[in-house]
């Protein structure tokens, strides 16, 4: 392995995408931070040094998604691992009452922006016969959960797609995996109760959740295998959390 990679993280400005991106500054590689929120990126890249690059960037927006890559500086310009970890669940309404602007934001978000970032850096890491995507999915990619409809839908993609990807590039020195967690404390439930902090902190109530820092190790250690070896998928949950029974409703 490359002494020095240079990572792409998507959503740098919180949460895994901050921790991954810490990880990897502090083992001594390069990091390109990306996400929406300028300030955040800023105050990221002040604790980190120029190692980091800073770069606003909406996953939605796929000129923009383009033009990022292409404008890379010559450091940062050959990536060699892709963090696709930008994506929100939001609200928990059954199917038949949820917000279609909801739904239409997880689905440009965690699936088409997934796929420009994807599709914008791949070809480089062909070209140079080595590179590694790493995808975030979820739990709710595989389990199902009331209200988890189309935020669990679009995990489900992010899982399928890693598979086809991974057949896609297979022995071109590209290696592609999916990680899949359950329960983390970030600002996920904020987000998917859109800034109702109480209810955010409800999730968490008398657990211990995964941190972010338990994610950035996951990802620090599959980018870190040898190269010959690819993590498929890794499914993670904190202790606390299990599946539970199918649900029956039964008539009275
Ligand atoms: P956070 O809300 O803390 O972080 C989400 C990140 O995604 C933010 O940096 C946000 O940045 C970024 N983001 C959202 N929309 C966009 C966009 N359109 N363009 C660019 N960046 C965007 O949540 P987590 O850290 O928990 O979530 C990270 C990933 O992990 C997500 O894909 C999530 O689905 C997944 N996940 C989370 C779990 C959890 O329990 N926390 C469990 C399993 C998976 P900004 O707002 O600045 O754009
Ligand atoms: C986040 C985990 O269980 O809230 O993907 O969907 S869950």
């Amino acid at each position: 392995m490359k002494s020095e990679l240079n990572v792409f993280v998507t959503g740098a400005s919180s949460g895994f995408g901050a921790a991954i991106a810490r990880r990897f500054i502090d083992e001594g590689h390069r990091v390109i931070a990306t996400g929406r929120r300028t300030e955040r990126l800023a105050e990221l890249a002040a604790a980190c040094g120029e190692r980091l690059l800073p770069l606003t960037l909406d996953v939605r927006d796929h000129a923009a998604v383009e033009a990022a890559v292409a404008g890379l500086p010559a450091p940062f310009a050959a990536v060699d691992v892709l963090v696709n970890n930008a994506g929100l669940a939001l609200g928990l309404k059954p199917a038949d009452q949820a917000d279609m602007a909801d739904w239409e934001q997880m689905v440009d978000t965690n699936i088409k922006g997934l796929l420009y970032v994807t599709r914008a850096l791949t070809p480089g890491m062909v070209e140079r016969g080595r590179g590694h995507v790493i995808n975030l999915g979820s739990v709710a990619g595989e389990w199902p959960y009331p209200g988890g409809n189309v935020y669990g839908g679009t995990k489900a993609f992010v899982r399928q797609f890693s598979l086809n990807l991974r057949a896609d590039l297979v022995g071109r020195g590209v290696r592609v995996s999916n990680i899949e967690p359950g329960m983390a404390e970030t600002e996920f439930s904020l987000v998917r109760y859109h800034g109702d902090a109480e209810k955010a902190k409800a999730v968490y109530a008398g657990t211990q959740p995964l941190t972010a820092e338990d994610i950035a190790d996951t990802v620090y250690w599959i980018a870190t295998r040898p190269a010959h070896v690819n993590i498929n998928t890794i499914s993670l949950m904190p202790e606390c959390q299990a599946f539970s029974s199918f649900a029956v409703k039964r008539q009275s």
